[in-house]
């Protein structure tokens, strides 16, 4: 198949699915070109791989500049000039309407391209939800050839938040689980936790959902109970505030931001639990993958997480909000060499349920009913 995939090209985790779903397709033969703003930060060098940069131009009459236009008209370009067969949006807003809006001005040439949606999180639980949005959505969801969500939790949210008749197909996101390190680094683990404290880490994009606040409160709980060390890796809005925040808190000297990171999971692999403190999270991809790199996950039990860090065996969940009952859980898998063990081998067990072998074929069957129903 001739693939278009969009997608937010940066750090986040939609980024992050729609380029691995790419590159995984393209090394199962089939054609992928990438339309985006900029390079997906995950998009590496393959025979069948192709990048279109969507290109918004700074005129000075444009307070906000058309994007959706912009993308639209890319869409159509690629779609005739690669003969695509199918387009796949990730993120409900606005890569749907664009999407749709391509399919109707190729239409006007007599040209059919079916596209799929793919809702992330907050395209339909934080963003989506604003009435500037809703109708756009509902109307662009309802117009797909096809949509997915990501867990149970977001398929129910959308049903929730939109009124919408149409069939929403739920495919998980997905690790490729032999390409995590799962083993520590003697190395990193010297440098990060020197006197073999126990380390902590976080990943994310730092906005207020994740509650970041949240981590470093459990972290000082944790503190009292065992020697530890936290390691807060991505960057976003919240950052400064938290670093500031830091600065003034007796841990200082025990917690580390490292920024945003190409391979979260070289770290990530050296460390001993991960925490994520989200008011929601549809999926929690971050998670997943630090099971995958053998790391036990604390988490809250929001939207989806429940779905993916199975209480008592990859981990363990807590209320939103609580940092207490987090750090109790925390120090209940740290505490003894036994259950950190049985954790760690519950958290891989876990990852190999969302293995990229398990999910591909999905997508490619989703691919394959769309095209089969456009040529009945
Ligand atoms: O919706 C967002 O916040 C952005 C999005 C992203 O691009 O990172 O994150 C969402 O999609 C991820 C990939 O499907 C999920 O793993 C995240 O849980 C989800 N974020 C939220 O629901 C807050």
């Amino acid at each position: 198949m001739r693939i278009g995939i969009v997608c937010y090209p940066t750090f986040g985790g939609s980024g992050v699915v729609a380029t691995e779903l790419g590159m995984a397709l393209a090394e199962k033969g089939h054609i992928i070109h990438f339309i985006t703003y900029d390079r997906p930060v995950r998009l590496r060098d393959h025979p069948n791989v192709f990048y279109h940069e969507v290109r918004v131009s700074d005129y000075p009459l444009f307070d906000y500049q058309p994007y959706e236009l912009v993308l639209t008209s890319k869409l159509v370009d690629v779609a005739k000039f690669e003969g695509l067969d199918l387009l796949h949006v990730h993120y409900a807003i606005p890569h749907a309407s664009a999407a749709w809006m391509a399919q109707r001005i190729l239409a006007a040439e007599g040209k059919h391209l079916p596209f799929v949606t793919t809702l992330h999180g907050t395209d339909i639980t934080l963003v989506g939800r604003d009435p500037s949005f809703e109708p756009v959505i509902t109307f662009s969801m309802e117009r797909s050839n096809a949509v997915t969500a990501v867990s149970e939790s977001l398929k129910q949210d959308t049903y929730t938040h939109f009124p919408l008749k149409r069939q929403v197909e739920v495919i998980p996101n997905f690790v490729c689980v032999k390409q995590y390190p799962n083993t520590p680094d003697p190395a990193l683990r010297k440098r990060y936790a020197p006197n073999d404290e126990k380390l902590v880490v976080h990943v994310s994009n730092f906005r207020p959902v994740k509650r970041v606040e949240d981590v470093l409160a459990m972290f000082n709980l944790l503190r009292e109970r065992i020697p530890a060390r936290l390691l807060l890796i991505g960057d976003g809005p919240e950052r400064q505030r938290l670093e500031t925040l830091c600065r003034h808190s007796s841990s200082c000297h025990a917690i580390q931001f490292l920024g945003k990171m190409t391979r979260p999971e070289e770290v990530v692999a050296s460390c001993d639990l991960f925490a994520l403190t989200s008011e929601s999270e549809s999926f929690g991809l971050a998670a997943l993958e630090a099971m995958a790199c053998g790391v036990p996950v604390v988490s809250t039990n929001g939207g989806g997480l429940p779905e993916v860090n199975i209480h008592g065996k990859s981990g363990l969940l807590s209320p939103v909000g609580d940092p207490a009952a987090m750090a109790e859980n925390a120090f209940e898998i740290l505490n003894t060499p036994d259950s950190f063990a049985r954790f760690r081998q519950g958290a891989l067990d876990q990852a190999q349920r969302f293995d990229l072998s398990l999910v591909l074929p999905r997508y490619e069957r989703l691919y394959e009913s769309v095209l089969a129903a456009e040529n009945v």
